[in-house]
């Protein structure tokens, strides 16, 4: 049975992509901050499919607990074949100049150096057996910049920058690195991103049927599920009604 990590696995695209994995017969270390809402869904996985589930609650942005984190795993649990970086956020929309500076800190700190965190301790043990999966949960904003997008859209870039770069140095490994670029999805994130405006944040999707967290969950089993000599480098995808980060058909 394979092992895989996904971060932020309490709403979103990462609690689809939880399910689908268990799916595919996986054991899961799930992790977040919400540890009520891990202890749920690790409960509910274990009672639909049986596998073996650990719940690690912690914050991403803080490279001692997840050192701990992971250091706590059993010996079961060590050997990570696949590792999901999705924890993240996009923290207000507003114009540079009136945006807010802890803001840009959380997406820095969540969406980069988290991401970088997890995957300099989960890596070690991949290339001692070299084998194993990174995928990135990256965004159609680490493709273009949109108004107001700025530092959400950087940290974006950045992701798939770290990806390209994983890449070339684990390629002498045998381990896949991969990324999934989604366009407007709607889970969590829009409220996170108004700091729980729920009104702004279904303005966001008016007039769109915008992507599902299952439409990721989709993505991530087709990458999972290629032969092992195929590497899908990313996958890009939006709604229909939506060409680019700032050109949407909405029907009002
Ligand atoms: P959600 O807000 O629904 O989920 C975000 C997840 O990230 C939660 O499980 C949250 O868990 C976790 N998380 C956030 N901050 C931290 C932290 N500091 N430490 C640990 N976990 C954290 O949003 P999505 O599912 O939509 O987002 C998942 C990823 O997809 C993000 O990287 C986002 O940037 C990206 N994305 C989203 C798109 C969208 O339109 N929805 C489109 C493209 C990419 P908890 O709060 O419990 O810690
Ligand atoms: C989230 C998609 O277009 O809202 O990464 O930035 S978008």
């Amino acid at each position: 049975m394979k092992t895989a990590l996904i971060t932020g696995a309490t709403s979103g695209f990462g609690e689809a992509i939880a399910y689908r994995l268990a799916k595919l017969n996986y054991q899961l270390i799930i992790t977040g901050r919400r540890r009520e809402r891990l202890s749920k869904l690790k409960n509910e996985l274990i009672n639909i499919y049986k596998n073996d589930v650990i719940d690690l609650c912690f914050d991403v942005r803080d490279h001692a607990a997840c050192k701990e984190a992971i250091l706590s795993l059993p010996a079961n649990f060590r050997n990570i074949d696949l590792l999901i970086n999705n924890a993240g956020l996009a923290a207000g929309a507003s114009p540079f100049n009136e945006s807010l500076t802890s803001d840009f800190e959380q997406m820095i700190d969540t969406n980069i150096k988290g991401l970088l965190y997890m995957t300099e301790l989960i890596i070690p043990t991949m290339i001692e057996r070299k084998s194993g999966h990174i995928i990135n949960i990256s965004s159609i904003a680490g493709v273009e910049v949109y108004p107001n997008g700025h530092v959400y859209c950087a940290t974006k870039h950045a992701v798939n920058a770290i990806t390209k770069g994983l890449r070339l140095d684990l390629v002498k490994y045998g381990i896949r690195v991969s990324s999934v670029s989604p366009g407007m999805a709607e889970t969590e994130f829009s409220i996170v991103r108004y700091h729980g405006d729920t009104e702004k944040a279904s303005n966001v999707y008016q007039g769109i049927i915008p992507l599902c967290a299952d439409d990721i969950a989709d993505s991530v089993e087709f990458i999972v599920t290629r032969p092992k000599h195929v590497c899908i480098q990313d996958i890009l995808l939006t709604p229909t009604q939506q060409a680019n980060t700032y050109i949407s058909n909405r029907k009002n």
